[in-house]
This record gives structure tokens, sequence and C-alpha cells, in this order.
């Protein structure tokens, strides 16, 4: 009985998405050890339709108060666990939590066997899902991850978000589409800590993609897929940049990024592009 329930939920299309990205993330090189953490917002009925959404495994205290997220549900990657390992292990590697009343602590409903806790970024997540979500009902997804370019643009380029954005804008002629709102970028912070969430959540209120200098990036999106493809946009675009920095003898211009947003339908960042 236990078999089938288990193989179930397994077999659901949201652990197919977090397994198979996680997976990917991992053979990209994005996710060395236990770097890189994700979190996605279920419905409760996609959650009831496996496990019982009122039971308590485990409570876990928050050091924050989150009550806009109370009886909300997510699937987490765990604490310190490796997301090259989650694709053979993925009840040892996820869990699924549900937000109390009140928004003061969660309880793992599913998953996280052996001991394990959510992500040490939970903080991050769960302020980045309550800002994102006040801008948009369809959002789901939280993504951290070890992205090796943008990472290394953090060491050679000013951290000043208009210009970073400029120059991945024009790197790559997809970016601007993809992230007409502009990259944010916080401080040097230490990871896991509340403070760090505030940081990246106040970002969150404009942008989906927040970078943390000599650390990786925080994405969101709709779905995994979406999330993905942010991150994976901008890093490409760092990645470029990492070839042609000090070469470069031409580059898409502000007048090619304003004819671009136009033929897409995007609103650039107000202030970004220089007037022409
Ligand atoms: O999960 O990536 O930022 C480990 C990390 C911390
Ligand atoms: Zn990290």
């Amino acid at each position: 009985m236990t078999q089938t329930v288990k193989k179930t939920i397994l077999s659901a299309d949201f652990m197919q998405d977090m397994i198979k990205t996680t997976a990917n993330l991992y053979r990209l090189g994005w996710d060395e050890r236990n770097g890189g953490n994700i979190s996605y917002l279920l419905k409760e009925e996609e959650v009831a339709a496996f496990t019982d959404v009122n039971q308590t495994i485990k409570t876990i205290p928050l050091n924050f108060h989150i009550p806009e997220l109370s009886y909300h549900y997510f699937l987490v990657t765990g604490s310190g666990k490796y997301f090259k390992n989650i694709v053979d292990a993925p009840e040892e590697n996820l869990g699924i939590i549900r937000i109390n009343e009140g928004g003061e602590t969660a309880a793992i409903i599913w998953g996280f066997s052996h001991g394990t806790l959510p992500t040490s970024e939970l903080p991050s997540h769960l302020m980045a899902h309550k800002e994102r979500l006040a801008r948009d009902a369809s959002h789901r997804v939280v993504m951290h991850t070890h992205t090796t370019h943008l990472i290394g643009m953090t060491f050679t380029h000013t951290l000043i978000e208009k210009e970073f954005t400029r120059t991945l804008w024009k790197m790559c002629t997809e970016c601007i589409v993809v992230f007409p709102e502009g990259v944010g970028i916080i401080p040097w912070m230490i990871p896991g800590t509340d403070e760090i969430g505030k940081a990246t959540a106040d970002k969150m209120s404009d942008v989906r993609l927040v970078v943390w200098p000599h650390h990786g990036v925080f994405g969101t999106g709709n779905t995994m897929d979406e999330a993905f493809g942010l991150i994976e946009t901008a890093e490409k675009a760092a990645e470029i940049y990492s070839l042609v920095e000090g070469k470069i003898k031409q580059t898409i211009t502000d007048l090619q990024l304003y004819d671009l947003a136009q033929a897409f339908n995007v609103k650039p960042r107000e202030g970004y592009l220089n007037e022409n």
C-alpha cells in the first residue's frame, strides 16, 4: 500500500518537474555539492491528490512571520542535500511543507526522510514568494543556483544594476525580451539569513532575477521552465560577456534595443536605455 502511494506522488507532474530540473541544473555545473535550492508553490488540491495535507510529520519554526503564506504548500529541496542525488532518492532530498496558520511555523507533510530539513535559504524563498505573489497571482517557482558566468561577472563588472543589466541586454538579442525589467543586485551578504531574504525580496518587487555577488542568482517564474529559462538566458549573456570582455568592437545599440522591445511588445526598465 505504502509503495503504491509513494509511486504515485513521485510520478506527479510537479515532482517530475522538480526532479528533472534539479538534475538539469546539476548537469550544467551550477549546483556543485549542496549548492542551489528550489521551492515550488503547489495548489492544495495538487498535494491532496497524493497525500494528507493536514498531517504534520515535523514542525519547523520560522524565525520570521509570513502570515500571507498561511496554508500555502511548497515542494522544496533539502538543506545540505546535493541536486545530483535527487533523481535517485527524491524522498530523502525533497519535501513538501505547509506553512501553518499565522505563518510562524511550517510542517513537513511529505518527504525529508532521515531527518532532512528544508533548504537553508528558506527565508529568501518564502519572502520572494510573498513578494512575487503580491504582483502576480500565477507566480509559483523560486530558484537559486550558482550560475558560473553570472558569478564571474560580479568580479569583473560594476555591480550597478542599470549598468549590469545594459551589459547583459547587449550580449544577446533575447535578453531584453526575456527580462525587460532588468536584474536586481544586492550587496554581498551572509547566505541563509533573514537579512539576505529581505534584501532579495525587496528587489523582487521590481524584478524576477536577483544577483547575489560572488555567490549566485535567485530567479522566479510561473513555471519551472520559466524560472529556469530566465536564469539560463542571463547566464548565457554572462558567458558571452566573459568571452568578449576587453575585445568588444561593436554591440547591440540602444536604438536596436528599443526596436526589439517594440517588436516583442515589452517595456524596458524606465531610464535604462539612452534616448536616441
Ligand atoms: O543550498 O546554495 O546558498 C546551499 C546554497 C546556499
Ligand atoms: Zn547558494
